[in-house]
């Protein structure tokens, strides 16, 4: 048994665990000594032991779809880009990165594109996340530095959560926030969202503004701050409380409270995320956000400022060592001075003299044949960028796509020419750097799987297949790491408020044991910040009468973006198994969608298929549906598919909340379950959903077109013994082989309830008796089948039907629940939805 201080590799709250391997169980629990998180987890955390086995995974390198050696993808992929290199210069090439990189990595990428290849090339999903609040901290401070830690939120008067259901994304954040509020009852918390969120349950105000609309109520707010006048203070004026009620759509009354309480609040600090960043103007908005901490004083101090969370685990550390297009590495810009000292630091007569592409640009100048090989690291594009469509028929044109990954199968890797396998959490080794700022290790607890190598070291190796191995010379993660916390330092004079000066001359030991580490603001830097003038403007969707709705699109509670390591994981499946889209009930109504109902959403872009959740907390007009269902995991399931493009001017960051879609109920022919012991080529006219199951594939599906007799013959066609019954509208299936369940399928003209469980045991050890065999057939289990309903504690799998239950018994709160089933007394984050299961008895 060996217990391994690392850091949690999902959220940018950057919470230290602690991994036990046991044999070959892995196991987490949350390290108290971590500053970020004293000892909690969510679920996702708490979960990370079962994503740590090798199913799926790319475990050797691929040329054109065959296993090779490294030295065989190395020269191929080397000589590849040489010749693309040679005939078209180096603009030709692209890197695509991602803030999941560790920070070692992300300077190893940076450095050989803007360094060596000589563009600059290489830009990140960061882009579709963070580039407007960088834009705005750069506006306001000169320099990309977030003048906030945690422990602002346990010292402050006002909480104001902006565009962030923090409940479901930060969840050991906003459990802190919890604590600190149950701590200090005189504490306000008010949260800005369209939407009503888990995140609201602790709110003393709820503003439900209307999408795309929060720079108004922010510059209606310094309007009424009354601040020192300058050119910000003179365009607010003409934001007074009635323009600002009817622009986001609110009661004067509302706002007016909010005003009064973050003017009367001694400190307060504002934490911003995606709704206010993934906008067409969201640069503005986070300066609107800023100037009002300015103008009010409430920045600097402990309790006080504008916080910006990261969403990733390691953003802040691509942004530390310029992962993006338009920034040079340790916070240094394109400017003649830095672009000689970066050069001189690396020793390159190459260096990139003028900012590359940034994200949406990049993929549009692969489109238009510009960009000729791209190389995509830690990111899942075909599924995360807007216009997906678009976007998988630029890799699909591509020359040479080249991908690091740690899964064999993702929606990009399935365009890639080059593979190569990468190492994953729990064995890669290197340090990330959360919201506030503190940069912590990430350790190896687990041997290198296959032919898997760390992302750097990959890099590395083509480095020196493009002639530059000298400045890549590095034999372990510590090297790289000093090189940048030397470069941060180098001629910095206190110019640049990022400097690892301190950390540069760790040795390896020291580095290998580095205690998390949060790097310094000197408040004076602070103290020249600039008020940035805005003028609000709504967001760039134009809904008309084909496309009324808007769609608006985020995070569901356990999922991780495409899915690709919390979707295979049963436990963090059993909340929400399938893509939902939700609508307010008035929506609902008029259009005949019943709850649970399927519908097809689609804009000017494209479609997507997802199950209607009517919600009160859902503004009309307006619609919700998560982000992480991809090819992989569905048909049709994508939302991507149908957001534009449009991006801000000035960051370069896609509008992916707002996008212009119309929605009609779909009442399918028929629907159905399928459980399979291998992958099956299904007709493409079948929707079809995966469900994480163990040791068994399951579907659900849906279509207009019949399927059984498709199913019947491909069974037959693999020799199988079949057993089919049709009763009325409901027919299933069972396909043997020896004894051996192969197949299970059950269809009528709604969803077949049936004992889920039952059928997967079936599949590990199949039922011989015919009686059995009979209830298998009809999806019932022979004993008494108990329906847990809807799993809404994922950490102690409690279901909605045991939690009714038990407040139909008397529970009248949620601890009451929590001391009957345990529900929500792990990680919490299941507390809103057990208080509104309460609310809805009341
Ligand atoms: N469970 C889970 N947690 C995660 C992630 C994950 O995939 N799963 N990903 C991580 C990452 S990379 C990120 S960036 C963060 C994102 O964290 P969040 O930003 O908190 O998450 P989202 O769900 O994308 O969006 C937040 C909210 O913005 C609201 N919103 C939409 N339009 C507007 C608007 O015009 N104004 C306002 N004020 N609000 C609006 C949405 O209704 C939504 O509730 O989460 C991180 N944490
Ligand atoms: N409509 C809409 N779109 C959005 C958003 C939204 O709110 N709405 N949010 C945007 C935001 S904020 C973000 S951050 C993006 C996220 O979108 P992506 O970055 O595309 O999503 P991930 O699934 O995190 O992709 C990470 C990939 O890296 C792989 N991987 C994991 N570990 C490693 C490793 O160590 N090395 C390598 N080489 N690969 C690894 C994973 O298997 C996975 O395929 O989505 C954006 N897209
Ligand atoms: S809050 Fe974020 S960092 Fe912490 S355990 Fe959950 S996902 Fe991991
Ligand atoms: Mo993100």
């Amino acid at each position: 048994m060996t217990e391994t201080r690392t850091t949690c590799p999902y959220c940018g709250v950057g919470c230290g665990v602690i991994a036990r391997v046991d044999a070959d169980e892995v196991s987490v629990r949350g390290d108290e000594s971590h500053p970020a998180n004293r000892g909690r987890l969510c679920v996702k955390g708490s979960a990370l032991g079962e994503t740590t086995g090798l199913a799926g995974r790319l475990l050797y390198p691929e040329v054109d779809d065959q296993p090779v050696s490294w030295d065989h993808a190395l020269d191929t992929a080397g000589s590849r880009l040489r010749e693309i290199i040679d005939i078209h210069g180096p603009q030709a090439v692209a890197f695509y990165a991602s803030g999941q990189l560790l920070t070692e990595d992300y300077y190893a990428a940076n450095k050989l594109m803007k360094g060596f290849i000589g563009a600059a090339n290489i830009d990140t999903n960061s882009r579709l996340c963070m580039s407007s609040a960088v834009v705005g901290y750069k506006r306001a401070f000169g320099e990309d530095i977030v003048p906030c830690s945690y422990d602002d939120i346990e010292q402050t008067d006002l909480v104001v959560l902006v565009g962030s259901n923090a409940a479901w994304t930060h969840p050991v954040l906003y459990q802190r926030l919890v604590q600190a509020r149950n701590a200090n009852p005189a504490m306000k918390v008010v949260v800005i969202d369209p939407r009503r969120t888990a995140t609201c349950d602790i709110a003393d105000l709820h503003l439900d503004l209307a999408p795309g609309s929060d720079a108004g109520l922010f510059v209606g707010l310094l309007n009424a701050i009354d601040g020192e006048e300058g050119d910000a203070q003179q365009l607010a004026h003409d934001w007074p409380l009635a323009r600002v009620a009817a622009f986001c759509g609110l009661a004067e009354e509302a706002v007016a409270t909010f005003y009064a309480w973050f003017i009367a609040a001694p400190r307060a600090v504002t934490l911003y995320t995606m709704g206010i960043n993934q906008s067409v103007s969201g640069s503005d908005k986070c300066n609107a956000i800023i100037n009002v901490h300015l103008a009010s004083g409430k920045i600097g101090r402990s309790g006080c400022g504008p916080f910006s969370l990261t969403g990733q685990p390691n953003a802040m550390g691509g942004r530390e060592v310029g992962g993006l297009a338009n920034q040079l590495a340790a916070h240094m810009n394109f400017t003649p001075d830095d672009l000689s000292r970066v050069a001189r630091f690396w020793g390159s007569e190459r260096l990139a003299q003028t900012p590359g592409l940034m994200a949406v640009e990049l993929f549009d100048a692969i489109a238009r044949g510009e960009v000729k090989a791209v190389w995509i690291m830690g990111t899942n594009p075909a599924v995360s960028l807007p216009d997906s469509h678009a976007v998988c028929q630029a890799l699909a044109a591509c020359p040479l796509v080249m991908v690091s990954e740690v899964m064999r199968d993702t929606d990009t890797s399935r365009f890639a020419h080059i593979r190569f396998p990468a190492l994953g959490w729990g064995e890669k080794d290197g340090t990330v750097t959360n919201s506030e700022r503190r940069i912590s290790r990430q350790r190896s607890f687990l041997p290198a799987p296959g032919e898997a190598k760390p992302d750097w070291w990959i890099i590395a190796r083509i480095a020196q297949q493009l002639g530059h191995g000298a400045a890549f010379a590095w034999d372990h993660p510590h090297a790289i790491f000093a090189e940048h916390a030397a470069l941060s330092a180098f001629e910095n004079h206190g110019e640049r408020v990022f400097n690892l000066a301190e950390l540069a001359s760790l040795t390896r030991a020291q580095w290998d044991g580095l205690v998390p580490w949060q790097w310094p603001i000197d408040p004076e830097a602070l103290t020249r910040a600039r008020r940035v003038p805005v003028v609000p403007q709504t967001h760039g969707a134009t809904p008309d009468a084909l496309y009324p709705f808007i769609l608006n699109s985020g995070r569901i509670r356990d999922q991780w973006h495409t899915m690709t390591r919390t979707g295979y994981v049963p436990r963090l499946m059993q909340h929400r198994d399938e893509p939902t889209v939700d609508i307010s009930p008035a929506d609902a109504a008029r259009l005949g969608v019943q709850d649970g109902q399927l519908a097809r959403i689609s804009s000017a872009r494209g479609l997507m298929v997802a199950r209607a959740q009517i919600n009160s907390g859902q503004r009309a007009g307006e619609l919700f549906a998560p982000m992480h269902w991809n090819s992989c995991f569905s048909r049709q399931g994508k939302i991507n598919a149908l957001v534009e493009g449009r991006c801000d001017p000035h960051s370069g960051q896609p509008e992916s909340k707002q996008t212009a879609v119309r929605l009609m109920p779909w009442q399918p022919a028929w629907q159905g379950e399928l459980y399979s012991r291998d992958e099956l080529p299904l007709p493409s006219s079948v929707c079809w959903w995966r469900k994480a199951t163990a040791g068994v594939l399951r579907l659900t599906l849906a279509g207009d077109k019949p399927l059984l007799a498709w199913l019947m013959a491909h069974c037959t066609g693999q020799g199988w013994q079949l057993q089919v019954a049709q009763v009325g509208d409901r027919s299933s299936l069972l396909a043997w082989l020896d004894g051996t369940l192969m197949l299970g399928y059950w269809e009528g003209s709604a969803l077949p309830t049936l004992a889920q469980s039952y059928i997967e045991q079936a599949f590990r050890s199949a039922p011989q008796q015919l009686a059995e065999r009979h209830a298998l057939l009809n999806g019932q289990s022979p004993g008494e089948q108990v329906d847990q309903g809807r799993i809404i504690c994922s950490c102690f799998s409690i279901g909605e039907n045991a939690i009714r239950e038990a407040i139909a018994e008397g529970c009248d709160s949620a601890a009451a629940l929590g001391a009957k089933l345990r529900c929500g007394t792990n990680c919490g984050s299941c507390v809103p939805e057990l208080k509104a299961m309460l609310c809805v008895k009341a």
